[in-house]
């Protein structure tokens, strides 16, 4: 399969910017090898490496690049299929054939890259590279550095990191495309889900259909779907259990597309056709939280603000339903919200779901003066740092009634000013809720990302009927 590209001069204007962000030495972009599933041939689906995808745009496995910042030269190694290979595969381009729409000219054998770095490690030159995630190139990193692979990790570069964060995090016009053609898949996925549930169905048949639908989007899962009656378990996949009438579904599922941008979004249903009144009243909660979340979004503020924000409209609204008590602003602070809300607001997306995980959140999210907490429910927050135009964020918050937690917290008599636990025990069988949406910053606030999907409970039950 031959994947669409951008224009040649995006990716030579993103190396070239690159090159001048990291001032000096060679940059080592690696690619990513086919991975073995259970035997050596049975493959897990290819998946490229987005940075390397985001700088040369060729997907195709076995591949590397040096962009040497020194002397304004991008080289693309890889092998050219042998016909032992083109048997099974059948012809493929070379690879200069694959290099050239990246802007590429200069190519050469995987074998040279090694030889190549060799004698710039002897002259003292600096290898940029980025923090691997993959066994494979790890190994690799370790055999061309010379280094034992526990040393590997040490070496990353920062400045390298630092300015593949700063590009990748603002999204350009054909991006954002990209992305809301993802999107779109996405929302086709969660509508099948809404209209498709049936009680007496398993998790796992109503997931199955999902997963066709991002292939036939021309991608596939952008991540692996979380489809569940028992939403209270933040990521629970799907599986043999039969959906009950009663209960309260949660899908968190998404497509990427063809060029490998990812839609994420979440939707929770009844099993049945309509939401009970406690139902209703805490999906409310959530809703009024996520509602209140997109609209603080714009550039400047504080993500870590934002979570703040909905996490004082969750403890307002189970506040009003008897749940909690007190200062909605001095629960959060003292961090009586985590009793419901346990995991972070919202993340960055684009190339992957969890945008640039790869490379750390302390880079991502966080900035050299603002760092992560270390407390828990804050600790799962992976953006916090301030807002620009270009950002691409999902806002996601719940509320999620976890037995195991109440009752930890109830026995260290956590929150006791902010906590009604008896209450709260009451929604101990609930489950969970979730409402996700992926939108673009602006200029002046945020853009919903994609066709609008059902998301009021009254629209829900419309699709449910
Ligand atoms: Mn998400």
């Amino acid at each position: 399969m031959n994947s669409a590209m951008f224009a040649k001069d995006i990716y030579a204007g993103r190396r070239q910017r690159l090159k001048q962000q990291v001032g000096k030495g060679l940059i080592l972009l690696m690619g990513n090898e086919e991975s073995s599933m259970n035997y050596r041939d049975n493959l897990y689906p290819f998946r490229q490496d987005s940075s390397f995808l985001y700088f040369f745009g060729m997907d195709k496995p076995g591949l590397a690049a040096l962009i040497d910042a020194d002397n304004d030269k991008d080289i693309v190694f890889g092998d050219d299929l042998t016909m032992d290979q083109i048997v099974w595969t059948g012809p493929q381009p070379s690879l200069a054939e694959q290099a050239a729409p990246a802007g590429v000219t200069e190519t050469m054998p995987y074998a040279e890259l090694g030889k190549r770095l060799a004698p710039a490690i002897a002259g003292g030159r600096t290898i940029h590279y980025l923090p691997p995630y993959r066994p494979e190139n790890l190994l690799k990193l370790s055999e061309w550095l010379g280094i034992a692979p526990s040393a590997v990790k040490g070496g990353v570069s920062v400045g390298l990191i630092k300015a593949i964060v700063a590009q990748r995090s603002i999204k350009s016009a054909e991006e954002i495309v990209q992305i809301e053609e993802a999107v779109n898949t996405t929302a086709a996925m969660h509508l099948a889900a809404i209209k498709g549930a049936k009680a007496g169905m398993t998790e796992a048949q109503l997931a199955g259909g999902l997963q066709g639908i991002a292939i036939s989007g021309g991608g596939n899962l952008a991540f692996p779907t979380i489809l569940t009656v028992n939403g209270q378990v933040l990521h629970n996949h799907y599986g043999p259990t039969v959906m009950r009438e009663g209960r309260l579904a949660i899908c968190d599922s998404g497509a990427e597309n063809a060029m490998h941008y990812a839609g994420d979004m979440t939707r929770t249903f009844p099993v049945g056709k309509k939401f009970t009144t406690l139902q209703r009243e805490m999906y409310d909660i959530v809703l009024s939280s996520q509602q209140a979340a997109v609209d603080a979004l714009r550039p400047g503020i504080l993500f870590r603000d934002v979570h703040a924000l909905a996490a004082e409209k969750l403890v307002e609204g189970l506040k009003a339903a008897g749940v909690m008590k007190g200062d909605p602003k001095e629960a959060v602070a003292a961090g009586a919200h985590t009793a419901v809300f346990q995991c972070g607001l919202g993340h960055m997306m684009g190339l992957d779901v969890h945008d640039m995980e790869d490379l750390g959140e302390e880079y991502v999210g966080y900035t050299d003066t603002l760092k992560k907490s270390k407390e828990f429910g804050w600790k799962s927050l992976r953006l916090a740092r301030a807002l620009e135009p270009g950002f691409v964020v999902t806002i996601e918050p719940g509320l999620y009634f976890i037995p195991e937690l109440m009752d930890q917290y109830r026995a260290e008599k956590k929150y006791m000013d902010f906590i009604n636990y008896d209450k709260l025990n009451a929604l101990r069988d609930f489950g969970g809720i979730r409402i996700e949406e992926d939108l673009l910053v602006t200029d002046s606030g945020s853009r919903l990302l994609g066709k609008p999907l059902a998301k009021t409970a009254t629209e829900i039950e419309l699709l449910r009927s």
